[in-house]
């Protein structure tokens, strides 16, 4: 007697070797990394019970920044901010380097905090802000003022406090990703904007590139007017969990926040600026960036950021340690629920840049341009093209 068939219908061994090699194709194309695990509302408002950040002592480094005098490209204050910085984070673990770089005459120098996860391997974020402070106060009314340099409390020294603040509590947060703390130099010197962070991004291997999650600048965070507007170009990804994060701390004007408060009217996302700044080279290599720029410090004056900005007007009593407490605690909500890693620049549209509101600015030039690492998704897809077609041929041939 003949038995019927019984074995349950199996795939094609063909088929089931072409999934595997999909999945190590797949895995070796994205790699792994932390994901916005806490995006929920509810692990969000858990975090926020977790934020340390102190705005007064952000607000004390401010004031001391401006004691030293301006910071601007190779002065001695510039040197002895520098010293400060690398002196307090290495005794807190950080591993501090420097670069220099001649461009323009200058000799700018940009220093880099790192603070490795326990992990290696996965990759790492960039906080950055920029320690010069304007050569040239070229946008003061009153025209003698106007070849001295800046004091810079919001324009150098607010984004650099806040770093140095958030320094103090990374250790403690266990990331598993690198946090390199980058003090750029030469981002408002004449003649030309960005050069700290232009060197760095020109000096990266595409494995570095690769390895960065994202780059999150802080410019201009102090104004005891705080209002963070949209810059663009940056990562639509970014800027939504920021818009996210924002709202669960109650910086968002027509929402309730964790605490049940309703929202003030902080994170102004409705209202687009196109500012050239530094995180502008990361976005040109692909890398998902974002400003946290206040783009109104004073009176509304147009062509400007501002009455105060590139003043002698921009002093530390424009600056509170209110405004930079909630800065502080949006960057650090967003490393204790992983906001600023896993973002997917596939889906993103690439903005476009446009004239920035200071007419004779030199800018960058922002490029179109698939995720950084197109060319390894190729090679891997040519890959998994010739594995399936192998496969195929060898199933065809047992089959005969
Ligand atoms: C931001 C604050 N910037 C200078 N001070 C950068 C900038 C770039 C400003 C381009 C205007 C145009
Ligand atoms: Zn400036």
């Amino acid at each position: 007697m003949r038995h019927a068939d019984v074995r349950a219908p199996t795939a094609p061994r063909g088929l089931i070797l072409a999934v595997l090699a999909i999945m190590v194709v797949a895995s070796t194309t994205t790699g792994t990394h932390a994901s916005f695990d806490r995006a929920t509302p509810a692990g969000i408002c858990s975090a926020i019970d977790d934020l340390q950040f102190d705005g007064a002592r952000a607000n004390a480094s401010v004031a001391w920044q401006v004691d030293l005098g301006p910071r601007t490209t190779g002065s001695n204050a510039s040197a002895e901010l520098r010293s400060t910085i690398t002196a307090d984070l290495e005794s807190l673990g950080y591993d501090v380097s420097n670069q220099t770089h001649e461009r323009f005459g200058m000799e700018l120098t940009n220093l880099f905090a790192r603070w490795p996860s326990n992990s290696t391997g996965n990759g790492q974020l960039v906080l950055s802000a920029h320690y010069d402070s304007r050569n040239v106060a070229d946008q003061d009314e009153n025209e003698s003022n106007q070849s001295l340099p800046v004091p810079g409390a919001n324009d150098a020294a607010s984004g650099v406090a806040v770093l140095l603040e958030l320094a103090r509590h990374i250790p403690a947060m266990d990331l598993d990703y690198d946090v390199l703390l980058f003090f750029n130099d030469a981002e408002d010197q004449q003649p030309k904007y960005t050069l700290g962070a232009e060197a760095w991004a020109e000096n990266l291997t595409e494995d570095e590139i690769n390895a960065t999650h994202a780059f999150v600048l802080l410019d201009m965070v102090g104004d005891a007017d705080l209002q963070l507007h949209d810059v663009a170009p940056g990562n639509a990804t970014l800027k939504s969990r920021v818009v996210e994060l924002g709202t669960s701390l109650g910086l968002v004007n027509g929402t309730t926040a964790c605490n049940e408060q309703a929202g003030e009217d902080i994170i102004q996302y409705d209202t687009t600026v196109h500012v050239l700044d530094d995180h502008v080279h990361a976005h040109n290599l692909g890398i998902p960036a974002i400003d946290l720029m206040d783009t109104s410090f004073g009176e509304a004056k147009p062509y400007t950021f501002g009455s105060y900005w590139h003043t002698m007007e921009d002093t530390p009593d424009k600056v509170s340690a209110d405004s930079l407490g909630k800065v502080g605690r949006l960057v650090e909500l967003g490393l204790r629920t992983n906001a600023f890693v896993g973002i997917d620049a596939h889906q993103e549209v690439q903005e476009h840049d446009s004239p920035s509101p200071d007419g004779d600015v030199e800018g960058v030039e922002t490029e179109d341009h698939p995720r950084r690492n197109t060319g390894l998704t190729v090679m891997a897809m040519a890959g998994l093209v010739s594995i399936v077609g192998l496969l195929v041929v060898v199933e065809l041939k047992g089959k005969r």
